[in-house]
């Protein structure tokens, strides 16, 4: 690969693609080109030509055929469902240069790391859109080490063949100076949910994703149509589990093993319990050691019978054996964050004494509007009114998340990460995630310190609900 400068990659991202008719989210992003621009530009004249690439990403549409008969069409990185696995250091500054093939401006967002408003790949932050044809490198320092992802960061609204209910995702490994626990061999598995289609919403309706779908997978393979995994008896398996669905939660299991759980979020847990149950709400990511004690042929997959049924397992099977694989649903859903964390520490009753630095925020439904769709308010408002948070750096924050409806969200903070310190009302401490499953009708505290200044998003990342309205911007002052 040749040099290339930062001054040849703005002309690139620029040149196409930013002179048709603008609807306002359109606009937002475009203004977002500019405003990075300038500073991408100022360090590109501070600096000499740019050091080697580390990694390529190439967006471009892909067929993925998820068992014989049953391909579908997809926007994806390198031809590849999931996109390659990126292994960096801790600490060790990277590039990536990322080539968009496809026919509308896109980016990519890192999912988890504390890195800059401008490569962190949120538009709204200010990062640099890449228009169709063009090409943008980042360059950031990763941190902290642990399972990370990476993944397209554009809206959908309404048209799902866009933003992440396309392949545009994949895992993003920052290794950490010492590993976790001992293993024998470690599997990657995505999930993602294929071809969906909107559901009409009506007033007083529960159902809560508003999206039905024809397919779910593991990677690349609806459940029968891969090579299962093959085992030995006494094996132990590190599996790195990563929701990449545009909308759906998860539940795991794989009768008569257990999984013992090393990190949320890539950020190993203080007490690593087992647990018969995994679960996954969008973009969460489980590390989990699973000891190979109990041969047979046996289905690793979802607790709903009809989400196996469109795909969502792999068999596991064990040495000299074989026959049909086994599906037995677990007793109980045993599944609880608390499960993992430690008590709570004796100044965590102290969070009243800091009223300013208390952020409380009601999530809600508006009924469906004329087009079927349900929006969505924080504390009262959607993204387009809300104004920014504004928060002081060096300052640590605790975040009230009320959910007042009836659906689960998968509640996003960028660039930093957050420590749980209540879960619906049981106090907890040192479990640290950037994406957090908010039950319904239930609350979460969280904290955070405002350490890595720059405009940071806010949003559930549930596509639709992030699309009609569940986000904010968070300011430094
Ligand atoms: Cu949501």
């Amino acid at each position: 690969m040749t040099s290339r400068n930062a001054d040849h990659t703005l002309k690139t991202i620029q040149s196409k693609g930013f002179n048709k008719p603008m609807n306002r989210r359109h606009f937002l992003k475009t203004a977002g080109v500019a405003a990075a621009g300038a500073t991408l530009t100022d360090a590109a004249r501070a600096s000499a030509p740019l050091p080697k690439t580390d990694f390529s990403l190439h967006i471009g549409e892909a067929a993925i055929e998820l068992a014989p008969g049953k391909t579908v069409k997809t926007l994806c990185y390198n031809g590849q469902v999931p996109g390659p696995v990126l292994r960096m250091r801790e600490g060790v500054p990277v590039n990536i240069d990322v080539f968009n093939g496809s026919a509308n401006p896109e980016l990519v967002h890192w999912h988890g790391l504390h890195i800059g408003s401008v490569p962190d790949g949120a538009a709204e932050e200010g990062s640099p859109m890449i228009a169709p044809g063009g090409h943008l490198r980042y360059n950031f320092t990763p941190r902290p080490a642990g399972t990370r992802w990476y993944h397209t960061h554009t809206m959908a609204m309404s048209d799902l063949s866009r933003a992440t209910y396309t392949g545009q995702y994949g895992f993003l490994m920052v290794e950490p100076k010492s590993q976790p626990g001992s293993y024998d061999r470690e599997i990657f598995l995505a999930i993602h949910h294929w071809e969906p289609s909107l559901m009409r919403m009506q007033e007083g309706m529960e159902e809560c994703t508003g999206i039905a779908y024809q397919y779910a997978s593991f990677n690349d393979k609806l459940l029968h149509a891969g090579e299962p995994i093959r085992v030995r008896p006494g094996e132990r398996i590190l599996f790195h589990f990563l929701n990449a669905s545009a909308t759906e939660d998860v539940l795991l299991a794989l009768p008569g093993h257990r999984f013992t759980v090393l990190a949320l979020d890539g950020n190993p847990v203080p007490n690593p319990a087992s647990v018969e149950v995994l679960s996954l709400s969008v973009a969460e990511r489980i590390d989990a050691i699973v000891e190979m004690n109990a041969p047979g042929v046996w289905i690793l997959g979802s607790l709903k019978d009809q989400e196996r049924e469109i795909g969502l397992g792999i068999v596991i099977e064990y040495a000299n054996r074989s026959g049909e694989a086994q599906w037995r649903a677990p007793k109980f859903n045993d599944w609880a964050y608390s499960l993992f964390a430690k008590p709570p520490k004796p100044e965590d009753a102290d969070i009243d004494a800091a009223p300013e630095n208390l952020i409380t925020m009601v999530f809600e439904k508006v009924g469906p509007q004329q087009d079927g769709i349900d929006r969505w308010t924080i504390n009262g408002k959607s993204y387009d009114q809300l104004e920014p948070l504004r928060v002081r750096q060096g300052q640590r924050y605790r975040f009230r998340f009320v959910n007042a409806s009836g659906c689960a969200h998968p509640i996003h903070l960028h660039r930093h990460s957050f420590e749980l310190k209540r879960i619906a009302q049981v106090p907890v401490s040192d479990l640290w995630k950037d994406t957090v499953n908010l039950g319904r009708y239930n609350s979460i505290e969280a904290e955070f310190l405002a350490n890595n200044p720059g405009p940071s998003l806010f949003h559930c990342h549930q596509q639709l609900h992030m699309d009609y309205g569940f986000m904010q911007l968070i300011r430094y002052i």
